[in-house]
């Protein structure tokens, strides 16, 4: 599959100023492993953030010299590396979109969560960067006929700027890779779950506890090819079939107890995997242990299904449903031994928006 189209191509080149908030996102099931230009090893599926936005803003002039000029401004001041990233991007996806070299950008970026805080921000980037694309070519060759399909074409660019951010175009819980008895679900494109998600979901809380916010050392793109040597790769594969297949049912039943399970089980899973790669690497953090210690003693002594799931990174994301917030609060408070960071009160947010300009 390929949205390749040589007929984008302006014949009175425009200037204009377009812009999206698009959301960060949580898989419960991970992905974790890679192949060919972008494909997953396996299907994953996530909850979209409410809170975890990046903001950004396009504006667009007739390039000079036949091939575009960008400049990308982070949180207002001028970021080399973002734009080399998005040159990158935007090199990738010229046969797409081949007005981009007709262009010259300037692009306004920032983040709603505090800065620095190691929160993942590719997929919330990536993603406002490929509804822009979309909505440009919305705007002058009006090729979409309906909104699902511009939809489905901004997930399938925002996964070749990196493979999460195809998740984050759309709201509450959202699915990539392609599994058998799930119709429309592709490796090429993300899609909203096929069905009514059971109501204790609605509005379900990511609280993300910040234990350590420096730079990564192994990025998620290295940790991905590592995947191709890991002994256990072949058994991760069938293991996040059998996960997925069984969170869909969980989203359908809504037995919170097996969600525990799951997410747990797969958070820790993704660890074990950078553990065992080779060479091996470790990001967790000695505090991430205690938290997640601490976490278990709670739901013991409770009963509440609070549970935890990990990014590729040291914090806590602890998932629990919206009507026990209130008790949760104190396992939260309790947390803030381990940190001087605020937490991040997130929950499943709506999914992307255009901004009003
Ligand atoms: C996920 N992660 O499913 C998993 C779980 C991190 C841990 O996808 O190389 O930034 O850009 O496709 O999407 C992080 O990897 O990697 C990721 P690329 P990406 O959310």
């Amino acid at each position: 599959m390929n949205y390749n189209n040589p007929n984008l191509i302006f014949t009175t080149v425009p200037s204009g100023k377009t812009g999206w908030n698009s959301p960060s996102n949580i898989a419960i099931v991970k992905y974790w492993g890679k192949k060919g230009i972008q494909i997953p090893s396996n299907p994953s599926l996530s909850f979209t953030l409410n809170k975890s936005m990046t903001e950004t803003t396009v504006e667009f002039i007739p390039t000079s010299n036949n091939s575009n000029n960008l400049e990308f401004y982070f949180d207002g001041i001028k970021n080399t590396k973002f734009a080399e990233k998005t040159s990158t991007f935007f090199n990738r996806i010229i046969d797409i979109f081949p007005f981009i070299n007709q262009l010259d950008f300037k692009i306004f970026s920032k983040n709603t969560f505090p800065h620095s805080t190691g929160i993942a921000s590719s997929a919330s980037g990536m993603s406002a960067l490929a509804l822009i694309l979309c909505d440009i070519e919305n705007q002058f060759f009006n090729t979409f006929k309906t909104k699902e399909e511009f939809y489905k074409k901004a997930s399938f660019v925002a996964r070749l700027g990196s493979g999460s951010a195809c998740r984050s175009i759309y709201g509450n819980a959202s699915l990539w890779g392609h599994f058998d008895g799930i119709n429309n679900s592709s490796d090429f494109y993300a899609s909203e779950l096929p069905f009514e998600i059971n109501p204790i979901f609605k509005n379900y809380r990511d609280t993300i506890i910040i234990l350590d916010s420096s730079e990564k050392k192994v990025s998620s793109t290295a940790g991905h090819n590592l995947m191709n040597n890991n002994p256990f790769g072949q058994s991760r594969i069938s293991q996040a079939k059998n996960n997925f297949k069984d969170l869909i049912n969980v989203l359908k039943s809504g037995d919170l107890d097996y969600f525990v399970r799951i997410a747990e089980n797969e958070a820790l899973t993704l660890h074990a995997m950078m553990m065992t790669s080779k060479p091996s690497f470790i990001l967790m953090k000695p505090n991430t242990i205690s938290v997640i210690e601490r976490i278990w003693e709670y739901r013991k002594e409770t009963n509440i299904p609070v549970c935890f799931t990990l990014d590729a990174g040291p914090n806590i994301h602890l998932l629990y449903p919206h009507e026990n917030r209130n008790n949760v609060g104190e396992l939260i408070e309790s947390l803030s031994s381990f940190t001087t960071e605020q937490p991040i009160m997130d929950y499943m947010g709506d999914g992307p928006e255009k901004i009003n300009l």
